[in-house]
């Protein structure tokens, strides 16, 4: 059994697998549009068949310069398994990209004694909020007493939001009120959390535009109480992108990553965007890796990142 089927076979089995086809599945048809005749048999393997992967690539949101490093893996990988036909290429070409993404760390260390912070970061309707619900009834269904902390004050109905949220899922939520100073919200929670013995508390933070210098002194000053009432804290920032901005959200996750301590990114969005090939470009740009994907709207919509499913899933035939 080669590498790929035993991925296939691992995959059948994986209980994210439909969530993941389901979710992938307008980037796989428009890969499936794109990569139409390229592995038919009718094209030689010449480079004018490699440059068309690579603008198949390009179109569904690879930069050109991680679609070149691609092609070049791929080529070697093509010498090295001896193929010709490429009928077969297909396999190797995921094969390349599994590689090339590599693992996928995980998603946080559990601070050691009190509540483990996670600041939620990322422009406006992202799906901060959103994801924040979804982590939150994961982390629970694992067992772990999940806090969450409304700190977006600045946007009507954002406190709100959340609160219907943690009803939902049944969890506490931390809030102040409109308009308060986020920082001071993000005390009492942090005080309060470690006499409600909180395990992960889940901190939901209001849409910022990275050219807006306030909104940006706002996190600073953020982390500077936070880690005065945890130390450490926070433990994690999380930055959301929304999938179906592309290119524009690596550019908008550069200067987030140059104002804070980005340890890891959530890729929303990706059930409505046709451009599932952007995982490859955030990984090879910026030095932060997916940790989750958001695959629809509902509660367990969100999955961890497992590039195996995610490529499996874009090039997918069936895998039953
Ligand atoms: N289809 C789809 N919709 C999503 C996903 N994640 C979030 N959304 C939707 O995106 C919209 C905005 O989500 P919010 O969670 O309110 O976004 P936000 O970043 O908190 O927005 P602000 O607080 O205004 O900055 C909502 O309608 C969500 O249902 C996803 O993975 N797939
Ligand atoms: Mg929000």
């Amino acid at each position: 059994m080669g590498f790929l089927d035993k991925l296939k076979a691992t995959f059948s089995v994986n209980k994210d697998k439909n969530v993941y086809i389901e979710g992938l599945k307008k980037s796989r048809d428009y890969l499936d549009t794109q990569f139409l005749d390229l592995f038919a048999q009718s094209r030689t393997m010449d480079e004018s068949w490699f440059d068309d992967i690579l603008f198949a690539l390009v179109s569904s949101d690879v930069s050109i310069e991680t679609a070149g490093k691609i092609i070049d893996l791929f080529k070697r990988a093509l010498k090295e398994s001896k193929i010709e036909d490429n009928t077969f290429a297909k396999e190797v070409l995921v094969q390349t990209l599994i590689d090339f993404y590599g693992e996928t760390p995980i998603d946080v260390m559990m601070a050691l004694d009190g509540p483990t912070v996670i600041l939620v970061v990322g422009v406006n309707g992202v799906g901060k909020t959103t994801t924040i619900a979804k982590l939150s009834k994961k982390y629970k269904s694992e067992g772990l007493n999940v806090g969450l902390v409304a700190a977006d004050t600045f946007r009507a109905g954002a406190i709100d939001q959340l609160k219907l949220w943690a009803q939902k899922i049944d969890v506490k939520c931390y809030f102040g009120s409109y308009q308060q100073d986020p920082s001071s919200v993000l005390v009492d929670a942090l005080r309060q959390s470690k006499a409600d013995k909180i395990d992960i508390l889940l901190c939901d933070t209001a849409g910022r535009l990275t050219n807006k210098s306030n909104l940006m002194n706002e996190l600073a000053k953020m982390f500077r109480v936070m880690d005065r009432e945890i130390s450490g804290a926070p433990h994690a920032i999380w930055l959301v992108l929304d999938a179906t901005i592309g290119q524009n959200g690596i550019n908008q996750a550069k200067q987030f990553i140059e104002a804070t301590e980005v340890g890891g990114i959530i890729l929303t969005k990706l059930d409505g965007s046709s451009k599932g090939g952007v995982v490859l470009s955030i990984k090879d740009q910026l030095d932060v890796k997916v940790l989750f994907v958001g695959l629809g709207e509902k509660e367990d919509d969100l999955k961890p990142f497992n590039p195996q499913s995610y490529f499996l899933s874009l090039f997918g035939d069936h895998y039953d």
